[in-house]
């Protein structure tokens, strides 16, 4: 007979069996429904993280959940040593629907980076002719590209990195939004990419100056460098538009996907890329289990069609306006808050404390407390995402929420 489940009981089974690589909110939940989640006890949230922007079609979504039933009782798996029905259909639709000609599936998006990477250092070898194991490739400073050890090889986040070197070379750091420090390390006839976040999200969403990433893209085509857009978390209308790079109208060498990718519904990654980079990489020379399989191209399918069906990056646009006007307000009103950044429904707030103060961790339990869900990232800021799929009428609910907890605090 199963023990009758309660948030305590979930809590300290986590607790005792799972290993301590989280620090989660004191909310266990059990179900999820558009915007909106529910606790054990069938207390009601506005989910405001949306699985760091991997729910973006709202939770369980009809049509996504529909594909994953039906292929899930078609064929799930395969492997790539076969072709099947599903994975070149949605490779068509994919690259279609983002405009290049190749797809490269994978699951997470920490694969995804991992072969962006492999792409351009083997792009660079056959291609640049950049001699053999000499391939650099320039990532930002306070960067979040996942949390294998190559991609913590790039870091600058001492807890990523502590305790799990010796790490891979071949990366060079410069600071977010600085093209000049960007010129000056593209004068090295060694650098193969550029890889960078349109927004940096875990940094605590730091927007870039106006015209960056269109700057930093024309410097990287100058120096014949891969310009290699991480849109794990600022793609597929998180930010208002369909990629995050769209907003300067800068179409990546390389592209990279995942999260919202299956609407949070399976693990699905991807890398998109033109024939002259994609084709570097001949049978055999990477790939993974599950990469492209039946019920991830079923799933990204559906999920992508979602986003066009119900205008959701328009609606990102519009609401992450009344959102960021909303919290400016706040932050007039209140010394609590410095102020708000971001672009769509990818936002932050800066709470007025030193990042090593408990205070937004505070205000994140007050404002589960009165229904909001959210996490703060790096120490005193919180970011907001909510799935793009709220109406205005839950915005400004969860808005009123988030003052009155804030407030509480005064
Ligand atoms: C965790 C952070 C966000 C990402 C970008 C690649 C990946 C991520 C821009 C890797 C993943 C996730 C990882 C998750 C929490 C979350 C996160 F706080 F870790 F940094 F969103 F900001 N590129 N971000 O944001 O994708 O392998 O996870 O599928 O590790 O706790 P993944």
């Amino acid at each position: 007979m199963r023990e009758e489940m309660t948030s305590k009981l979930a809590m300290e089974l986590e607790d005792k069996y799972g290993a301590h690589n989280y620090h989660p909110l004191p909310v266990v939940l059990s179900k999820g429904k558009g915007a909106l989640v529910w606790d054990v006890e069938g207390k009601e949230y506005f989910d405001f993280l949306s699985a760091y922007s991997a729910v973006n079609q709202g939770h369980c979504h009809p049509k996504i959940i529909n594909a994953l039933t039906e292929q899930a009782q078609t064929l799930t798996l395969t492997s790539r040593a076969f072709f099947s029905d599903v994975l070149g259909v949605y490779e068509k639709f994919v690259t279609e629907y983002f405009g290049y000609d190749k797809i490269l599936p994978m699951n997470t998006g920490a694969e995804g980076d991992e072969t962006a990477l492999k792409l351009c250092r083997k792009w660079a070898y056959l291609k640049k002719g950049i001699p053999e194991n000499q391939a650099k490739i320039i990532v930002c400073e306070n960067n979040f590209h996942g949390r294998t050890i190559t991609i913590v090889s790039m870091s600058t986040d001492p807890d990523s990195r502590k305790d799990f070197g010796p790490f891979t070379p071949g990366f060079v750091t410069i600071p977010y939004n600085d093209l000049d420090a960007l010129e000056k390390e593209l004068e090295d006839p060694n650098v193969a990419g550029f890889l960078v976040e349109p927004i940096q999200g875990e940094a605590g969403v730091f927007v870039p100056d106006e015209g960056y990433l269109s700057k930093a893209y024309a410097l990287c085509k100058a120096k014949n460098v891969l310009f290699i857009a991480d849109e794990v978390q600022t793609g597929i209308a998180r930010t208002g538009k369909l990629l995050a790079c769209d907003h300067e109208d800068v179409k990546p060498d390389i592209l990279i996907l995942g999260k919202a990718l299956s609407g949070g519904v399976y693990p699905v990654s991807a890398v998109l890329a033109n024939d002259e980079i994609m084709m570097v990489i001949k049978p055999g020379e990477h790939g993974s289990t599950f990469g492209g399989n039946p019920l991830a191209a079923r799933v990204a399918t559906a999920a992508l069609e979602v986003i066009k069906e119900e205008n959701l990056a328009e609606k990102a646009e519009k609401l992450g306006k009344i959102f960021r006007e909303e919290m400016t307000k706040l932050a007039n009103e209140s010394n609590m808050v410095s102020f708000v950044r971001g672009k769509g429904l990818l936002n932050a707030i800066i709470v007025n404390d030193t990042p090593d103060s408990k205070t937004a961790w505070n205000i994140c339990v007050k404002m589960a407390e009165n229904g909001v869900l959210a996490k703060p990232t790096h120490g005193n800021i919180i970011r907001f995402a909510p799935p793009l799929v709220i109406s205005e009428e839950q915005l400004r609910e969860a808005i009123s929420r988030i003052r009155k907890s804030i407030l509480s605090f005064e």
